[in-house]
């Protein structure tokens, strides 16, 4: 298998800010392999009962853990990351195990319990952290995201729900271009609930029970009629924006309340990959809310064929309490600081659920910034962009000087068509190169082949 120099430096980058599923770097200083135990001293007592740690790339499991009484106990720590962590406790014991080894210690757990932490630099604050209580002494601190493989836990006032409903994958494929020139288009508007990350549920606003909405796919030259239908038991105004139609705001554009509909007419005259978006005031919470999709609008005479072909909305969550629609406030602030940033709508759907890709296959991505607020660094790690169409500006693939991109920037209501393919199996992350975004769930996954660059 093909090892280049460049992904390993990638490799051992993104490890070093504690993201990465991929591979161990032989540069950063790490402990030499092999397990290592260091007692903080020996202990004269028999240990009265075993505490099991498990440590991955990045975090603990369990993040807290309840002994019965204070002394001494066994420790089974394992590591089933794929670069060394430790489990170093307040007390100062600290077990190493190498990656996929695992390590026996004993520690003596105190009245007041323990926390412990990894003590690579970096672990901690991607979220290696967590605690040992005794049964019956006051409650701890809840300490939530416990399987957080993406970094720090976001920092949010609205605490998580263990019994919200499992979040509804949003396939990443996008659809064909519809058939025919004149596309009569039933959307429906529909308030609900929605589990936009694990533990947090949103009365979100819709276009068709989906956030984002539908993907509408044409061609330039088209004609688009969208029957946009507010349904009477809806509970408020809306209306829609299509970024890729040429009309006045004070026509097509205005509010319909709920039990009315409205048909909105438009031409597609420019191709690319365009914003729709609910505009009744205030916007910025009707688009907060999940009121927004993709328009692809392919030359007339459409896009080359490819193998793979995926759509990536990217916006943000500023949760509101459980149940109820998104805080307005938080999403005004002028220094935007969200719950959540993510593709699809659902933290960290990719990760959970890679999106599989032949190696060596033409990839496109039609990849738009919702926003409403935040901008986007659109990177697909351990790959180069070879083909970009943003915004109309144009990165053709074979150009004359072999010119490549990195990071496609997207300010809200921007988007591009972007292509690559990988050089061998294994998995890419697809992150927003915003990076403080990616521990907040813009943390996805495309696994190439098998997904095993060592096989
Ligand atoms: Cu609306």
């Amino acid at each position: 298998m093909k090892i280049n120099t460049f992904s390993a430096a990638a490799v051992c980058a993104y490890a070093s800010v504690a993201i990465l599923l991929l591979s161990s770097c032989k540069s950063t200083g790490l402990p030499p392999s092999g397990a290592i135990a260091q007692a903080a001293a020996p202990q004269a007592d028999a240990p009265i009962g075993t505490i099991e740690i498990k440590g991955f790339d990045i975090g603990f499991e369990p993040k807290q853990l309840e002994v019965a009484k204070p002394g001494l106990y066994k420790v089974h720590f394992t590591n089933t990351g794929s670069i060394a962590h430790d489990v170093t406790f307040s007390d100062g014991t600290k077990l190493t195990a190498e990656a996929g080894k695992n390590v026996d210690g004993t520690v003596k757990i105190g009245a007041d319990g323990l926390t412990y932490i990894c003590s690579v630099p970096g672990h901690k604050e991607a979220g290696m952290t967590g605690k040992v209580t005794i049964a019956g002494a006051p409650a701890a601190v809840a300490m939530h995201n416990a399987d957080d493989h993406g970094g720090p836990p976001p920092q949010t006032n609205v605490a998580a729900d263990p019994a919200a409903p499992d979040y509804v994958l949003h396939p990443a494929e996008a659809p064909a271009a519809l058939q025919g020139v004149v596309h009569d288009i039933d959307l429906v508007i529909k308030e609900m609930p929605m589990t936009v990350a694990k533990g947090f549920v949103q009365k979100v606003w819709t276009f068709g029970g989906t956030v984002p909405g539908p993907v509408i796919r044409v061609k330039v030259g088209d004609t688009v009629r969208v029957h946009l239908k507010n349904p009477a038991d809806a509970e408020m105004s809306h209306s829609i924006d299509f970024h890729s139609s040429q009309v006045a705001w004070n026509d097509e554009m205005t509010s319909i309340k709920p039990g009315e509909e409205k048909l909105y007419e438009w031409k597609a005259d420019y191709a690319g990959v365009w914003m729709y978006h609910c505009g009744t005031a205030p916007a910025l919470h009707h688009i907060a809310n999940g009121m927004y999709g993709m328009v692809i609008v392919e030359p007339h005479e459409g896009l080359p064929a490819v193998d793979h072909e995926f759509a990536l909305v990217q916006s943000e969550w500023y949760l509101g309490p459980q149940g109820q629609p998104v805080d307005l406030a938080k999403a005004s602030e002028a220094a935007p600081a969200p719950d959540y940033v993510v593709f699809n709508g659902v933290a960290n759907q990719y990760k959970d659920h890679p999106i599989e890709i032949g190696t060596g296959k033409r990839v496109r991505l039609f990849v738009l910034n919702a926003g409403p607020s935040v901008d986007s660094s659109f990177h697909v790690v351990g790959t180069i962009f070879d083909m970009v169409i943003k915004e109309g500006v144009r990165l053709d693939a074979n150009n004359a000087g072999h010119y490549g991109a990195q990071a496609v920037d997207l300010s809200p209501a921007q988007g591009a068509i972007i292509e690559f393919q990988t050089a061998e199996d294994g998995l890419y992350p697809i992150v927003t190169h915003a990076f403080n975004f990616v521990g907040r769930g813009a943390l996805g996954l495309f696994k190439s082949g098998d997904g095993d660059p060592l096989k």
